[in-house]
């Protein structure tokens, strides 16, 4: 099992909003470094299949519509305790209850449009980073 690793998605309100740039030097300057990036879109099949695990919240349908609304960013980090680290970098789910100079904080507005995702787990991270990039791109 890989523990160094976590996975991101830049959503797409803060890609929309030009934070892209701001949001990859935040991630970098704290240390992590980017093992695979892509520019791309989720159809909302694909949205649908990534959120699968959020089938039963009340939020599933707004949140698959919201995440295939526009192009997003996906990138694999790593960097020790990377999963923990990560969190603690982007904020809590709701950018009212982030942290002051975390990324909620800065780029998001709302709790369904919240800038960026990170994984919860070292398992999630991996069947995340698997569901964007082939296992050449994630050498
Ligand atoms: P996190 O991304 O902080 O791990 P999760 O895994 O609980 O949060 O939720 C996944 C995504 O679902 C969140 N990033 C957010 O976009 C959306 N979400 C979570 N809770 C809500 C909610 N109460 N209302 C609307 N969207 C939500």
């Amino acid at each position: 099992m890989i523990t160094n690793r976590t996975f991101t998605m830049i959503k797409p309100d803060a890609v929309a909003n030009g934070h892209i740039g701001a949001i990859i030097d935040d991630i970098t300057k704290a240390g992590f470094r980017i093992i695979a990036l892509k520019y791309t879109r989720l159809t909302p099949e694909a949205a649908g299949k990534f959120y699968e695990i959020h089938k039963e919240r009340p939020f599933y349908n707004d949140l698959v519509n919201f995440m295939s609304s526009g192009p997003i960013i996906a990138a694999i980090l790593e960097k020790d305790n990377a999963i923990e680290e990560f969190r603690t970098l982007i904020g809590a789910t709701n950018p009212a209850q982030a942290a002051e100079g975390t990324i909620r904080r800065k780029y998001a507005k709302s709790i369904d449009a919240n800038a960026i995702h990170g994984s919860d787990s070292d398992a999630n991270a991996e069947i995340e980073g698997n569901f964007f990039f082939t296992a050449e791109e994630r050498f």
